[in-house]
């Protein structure tokens, strides 16, 4: 038998695996100050006006909580992994973390976070993994902090919110950061962003372009870019990790291989040149997902199919979804317990290199 849950608690908890959720969320309070000086301006993205725009002034009791959770790394924290038997949280800066600022800021921010983030790992150092944070805007100082995060820090991953003021890491201008990362064999976690000004505008005016839809089909498209402009060629050993069920590609699959090589042969789009592999090759080779946002059973079970058992990961999506009835519903799931010790455990162990 594998280790029991034994730092999360209450023996109503106990299962012969650890929790390790995946895709949790942090915000310091100074990247809330710098967000309040961005959100005054007249020219605001409206896509970060409507995500953490609502967040930092909305009286809700759902914002309020995530607010002050988010800014939490130590008792309020573990109080609720504890309350819901998450042993390890693989932790990340919240979209869009430095991604929205001005070049600068976010080179010298994403350096602040990263400091804060490995310090509290090392205050709990059995609970909290950390991911690096980078500026896409500076890709050479990116390269760098992957670096320092891996050598320095001893993180275990790289956490990029999606395009970059709505540029999309599909341009070889980008591409330092994905030989920084293959090179420190470090996976990249492709999480959500709020959508780019010129994507939004039909998402937003039916309230579909947040959590809800708009999230997957934004960061699924992006994740579509990188593989179609031929980034695993080039970086054959380079790791992606997508949240939300891999953005639904994984039930996309079989669409997306038919139809980009019937694209390149046509010669539709001077964008879709041939690749090595099918698209779904490299979600099998590349990726790896985690369940984030969905703790639903059968599209759990349909994506083991599609990629392989070890190419799924739990994650909770703390705090934008904390829910103890969802680990229940995980733990019961008809399915093996050597394929569930993967799912909450051992992949994300071998993943993120956990030790
Ligand atoms: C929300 C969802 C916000 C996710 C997030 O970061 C986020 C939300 C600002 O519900 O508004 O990471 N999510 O990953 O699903
Ligand atoms: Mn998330």
């Amino acid at each position: 038998m594998t280790q029991t849950a034994s730092t999360a608690s209450p023996q109503s908890w106990a299962a012969p695996y650890q929790r390790i959720a995946t895709e949790e969320a942090f915000a310091p309070p100074e990247m809330l100050d710098i967000y309040r000086k961005i959100l005054a301006k007249k020219d605001v993205d409206p896509g970060f006006k409507g995500l953490m725009g609502f967040y930092m002034s909305s009286p809700s009791e759902r914002a309020q909580h995530i607010m002050r959770c988010l800014t939490d790394l130590d008792q309020l924290r573990l109080q609720h992994m504890n309350e819901c038997g998450i042993d390890k949280q693989v932790i990340a800066l919240t979209a869009p973390g430095v991604q929205v600022m001005d070049k600068a800021t976010a080179v010298s921010f994403s350096q602040v976070a990263n400091d804060q983030l490995a310090e509290a790992v090392r205050r709990h150092p059995t609970r909290f993994v950390g991911m690096i944070a980078v500026a896409p805007q500076d890709p050479a100082a990116a390269a760098k902090e992957i670096e320092r995060g891996v050598s320095k820090l001893g993180m275990n991953a790289v956490i990029i919110n999606s395009h970059t003021q709505g540029e999309y890491l599909s341009d070889p201008k980008f591409w330092d950061i994905f030989a920084a990362a293959e090179a420190h064999d470090v996976p990249i976690y492709l999480h959500p962003n709020s959508m780019p000004a010129n994507m939004i505008q039909s998402f937003q005016e039916c309230g579909l372009d947040g959590a809800i839809y708009g999230f997957g089909v934004e960061t699924g498209m992006h994740a579509m870019r990188i593989i179609t402009a031929g980034v695993f060629d080039r970086f054959p050993r380079l790791q992606l990790i997508i949240g939300h069920m891999g953005e639904a590609l994984p039930f996309w699959a079989y669409r997306l291989d038919y139809m980009h090589q019937a694209t390149v042969r046509s010669q539709r789009y001077e964008s879709i040149k041939p690749i090595k592999k099918k698209p779904s090759d490299y979600l099998r080779e590349n990726f790896t997902i985690t369940n984030s946002g969905v703790a639903w059973e059968p599209a759990i079970k349909f994506s083991q199919a599609v990629l392989g058992m070890d190419r799924v990961m739990y994650a909770m999506d703390y705090p934008y979804q904390y829910q103890a009835d969802e680990v229940r519903a995980m733990d019961s799931m008809d399915m093996s317990v050597e394929d569930k010790t993967k799912f909450f455990q051992t992949n994300a162990e071998r993943v993120f290199k956990i030790r």
